[in-house]
């Protein structure tokens, strides 16, 4: 998948390239990520992007010349959709997520002070996207939230544990405990059955802690998903354990 970004802070980007996962998505060859500064097409000697707002008020707003000439510079390299991220845009979810990551190229855009000069967001930008209803101070770090949950949907970017079914909220649950060595830390050992190696028991056994953890923690989740018979009995269990 082809990323490009429109940022004034290209360097904070270096951490997709350096670590993680986006790093080897990166080194496979699987992200190719390009970043484009509207400071470089910015004409005045001081290097300006952005401006008071017109009627007044707090704060700097980005003005368009230089915005445009960066998105329509970094459109006409990747031929993908234009994204922007901001708090306007609707909320990003999985469902959003699996069709941006059958996209073979997008555009990001992350702006910074009070906002984006409306007339490129109106001309310019096909969709707006928040990460969450908070606010942050720009759109560079939900642009990279975006960019690692993206290479996450990517097939083969680390294997199988990419695969898109092993992922929470790709089967509308969260995740299971999780234990590793030493067996007993602190007094509290690993739960029995999953030092027996009985496969069938194992998966039964996440499975009802899947269930049951969603229902403790995240009820909503369980409200808009189909339980099959096997789902509803190990649910029932582990609420009558949990009262
Ligand atoms: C009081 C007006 N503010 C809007 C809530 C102005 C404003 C603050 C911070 C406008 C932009 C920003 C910077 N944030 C983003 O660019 C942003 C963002 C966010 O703050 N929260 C969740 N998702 C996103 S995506 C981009």
């Amino acid at each position: 998948m082809r990323i490009d970004v429109v940022t004034i802070f290209p360097q904070m980007f270096a951490t997709v390239r350096e670590y993680g996962m986006t790093r080897i998505a990166v080194e496979q060859g699987a992200l190719a990520m390009h970043l484009w500064d509207p400071r470089s097409y910015s004409e005045d000697s001081y290097k300006r992007v952005d401006d008071r707002p017109y009627g007044g008020g707090p704060g700097m707003v980005m003005q368009a010349p230089q915005m445009v000439k960066a998105i329509r510079a970094a459109r006409e390299a990747s031929r993908g959709k234009v994204i922007c991220l901001s708090p306007q845009g609707p909320v990003l979810n999985y469902s959003r997520l699996r069709e941006l990551s059958e996209e073979p190229a997008l555009v990001l855009v992350a702006g910074r002070y009070e906002g984006i000069d409306q007339r490129v967001l109106d001309n310019e930008v096909d969709d707006e996207l928040s990460i969450g209803d908070y606010v942050v101070a720009g759109g560079e770090l939900p642009a990279m939230v975006l960019i690692e949950a993206l290479v996450r949907q990517l097939p083969g970017v680390l294997g199988n544990e990419n695969s898109a079914d092993a992922d929470s909220f790709s089967n509308g649950l969260l995740d299971w405990p999780h234990f590793t060595r030493p067996e007993v830390f602190e007094g509290e050992r690993v739960p029995e059955v999953l030092l027996g190696g009985n496969h069938e028991e194992i998966r039964r056994w996440r499975l009802k802690e899947a269930l049951g953890q969603t229902w403790l923690k995240r009820p909503d989740l369980l409200e808009c998903r189909n339980m099959s018979d096997e789902e509803q009995m190990l649910l029932a269990e582990f609420k009558a354990e949990h009262p």
